[in-house]
């Protein structure tokens, strides 16, 4: 296979006022497209042609660092423009719900957890619900690293890189994060992740 950008599924502007057109298009159109351009170059003779998305990532991990970095980020970056939606936030579904309240606590401990997780993860990196040894749990990672390669499924991530965030809030992140879980996550996205990883 090869890595291929993909449209994102709303238009540049539709996540406005809480992500701006000039945002998405600086991280979708430029810094994501440059993980896919250099994915493919660094794909070539890794070995890991011809596997699928999450296997080139697990493989890379802690062998290549080049290619894990860029195939590691495209995968976070697919998943991140599906996890937003216009008038996102809201009520979650209601057997997610029921899982994150016996799992986390409350939704509004789940929510404060995950925006602390963003706000104390130093420097670039995503912080993420996850399903973990059949649990779904918090977690935070550096740079392009995910849940994938620490036993755990992403069922949602948020991209802490100042390139997500500092032309809408410059350095107000827990701004940022406290937006993104109250007013663009698409949590039908993240029941379909679950669903996936498997209960
Ligand atoms: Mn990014």
């Amino acid at each position: 296979m090869s890595f291929s950008l993909p449209d994102l599924p709303y238009a540049h502007d539709a996540l406005a006022p809480y992500m701006s057109k000039e945002t998405l298009e600086y991280h979708h159109d430029k810094h994501h497209k440059a993980y896919v351009d250099n994915g493919n170059k660094l794909l070539e003779g890794s070995g890991l042609e011809g596997k699928s998305l999450e296997e080139i990532v697990k493989g890379a991990f802690g062998k290549n660092a080049g290619l894990f970095n860029n195939a590691g980020q495209h995968y976070n970056h697919l998943h991140f423009w599906k996890w937003m939606k216009p008038k996102g936030g809201g009520s979650i579904p209601g057997e997610l719900e029921k899982r994150i309240v016996a799992d986390l606590g409350s939704v509004e401990k789940m929510k404060e957890d995950f925006i602390q997780a963003g706000v104390t993860q130093f420097g670039s990196g995503w912080a993420w619900l996850e399903v973990k040894n059949g649990k779904i749990g918090i977690a935070k990672t550096p740079n392009g690293e995910s849940p994938l390669v620490h036993g755990g499924t992403p069922i949602l991530g948020v991209d802490v890189w100042e390139h997500s965030y500092y032309i809408d809030y410059r350095n107000r992140r827990p701004d940022y994060l406290k937006a993104f879980i109250e007013n663009m996550v698409n949590w039908e996205y993240v029941e379909r992740m679950y669903d996936e990883a498997g209960r």
